[in-house]
């Protein structure tokens, strides 16, 4: 038995400040088409696909911090993408910054089947960076003040023929977030992400930074018995480099396909859900082996013994 998801990783290159929805919108239309060409069922694009990666700058006029944000989706400026999406019969899977009618602010990705109905929604746990302006800082990284911390959990959607989750960025490096997903049987992790290579606080880390990106994203696929599908938004976006790299990875923790430019590429796989039982069911058969009481009494037992202040 095989049951087979052609999945487009649809890399984007930069968005300057000055590129239009509209214009974003017409790359991604481009991809799509490709993707149609290649029969996917599925293509996946990056964190906050729709604009610059605007948490670099800290804004104080709230109409411009606005102007980044989504209140609607499809959206007249987004309706293309859906359109077309209908109209090949391909699922998709998108970030952009949610405005909800309540005014709360988080970063979004959503889930499309094929006949561009949204059937799955998740906001962004892990958002990293910090909320007050560090002017010491090469460029800021402000997540903290223009998003909530999302109050989705991880859901796992029966679409596409499959399990499917996502998760956003910064949450492929915590291996909670797969693990909850892990727990709900996931298949596929769709995945998107803005990376730049340079760490303000951290700068002795930017030479291995695609080195801990595919770490993280191959030892989450394999921990969990899931397909992982991470896409980048990279290349120069108003003078900040950002990695590349996007991936395609296998329950076998192996990558399979992955981007070798750092500009709009798409990255196509074959990917055998059933391939995910074995792992399931041997080595990362969570119920046979996993010991949740165990973890729990360790931590408490270390609570009780932690020291104070
Ligand atoms: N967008 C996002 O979450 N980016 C973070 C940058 C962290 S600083 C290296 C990431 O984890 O890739």
């Amino acid at each position: 038995m095989s049951r087979i998801v052609t999945v487009g990783a649809a890399q984007m290159g930069a968005i300057q400040r000055a590129h239009s929805r509209r214009e974003v919108v017409a790359r991604m239309v481009e991809l799509m088409r490709e993707a149609a060409s290649h029969r996917c069922d599925l293509v996946v694009f990056p964190e906050l696909t729709l604009t610059t990666f605007f948490p670099r700058w800290w804004m104080e006029s709230q109409e411009e911090i606005d102007s980044f944000y989504e209140r609607e989706m499809p959206s007249n400026e987004t309706a293309p993408l859906f359109n077309e999406a209908a109209r090949l019969g391909i699922g998709f899977s998108l970030g952009y910054a949610e405005l909800t009618p309540e005014g709360r602010r988080f970063n979004t990705a959503i889930l499309v089947n094929k006949s561009a109905q949204i059937v799955g929604k998740y906001r962004k746990i892990h958002l990293p960076g910090h909320a007050g302006h560090e002017p010491w800082r090469a460029f800021q990284h402000l997540e903290k003040r223009y998003f909530e911390v999302g109050d989705l959990s991880w859901g796992v959607w029966n679409a596409l023929n499959g399990h499917m989750g996502m998760m956003i960025c910064n949450d492929r490096r915590w291996p909670e977030s797969y693990r909850v997903m892990g727990l709900q049987s996931v298949e596929m992790i769709l995945l998107g992400y803005n990376t730049p290579r340079h760490n303000p606080p951290a700068p002795d880390h930017d030479r291995l930074s695609e080195f801990h990106n595919q770490l993280v994203m191959q030892a989450g696929a394999y921990q969990n018995g899931t397909w992982v599908v991470g896409v980048a938004k990279c290349g120069v976006e108003e003078g900040c480099e950002m990695i590349g790299g996007s991936s395609i990875i296998a329950p076998t923790g192996e990558v399979i396909g992955q981007a070798l430019t750092q500009e709009d590429e798409l990255v196509v796989a074959r990917c055998d859900l059933d391939l995910t039982k074995s792992y399931k069911a041997t080595i990362f058969n969570f119920d046979m082996h996993r010991q949740p009481d165990h973890y729990r009494r360790i931590v408490e037992q270390r609570g009780a013994v932690a020291p104070q202040g």
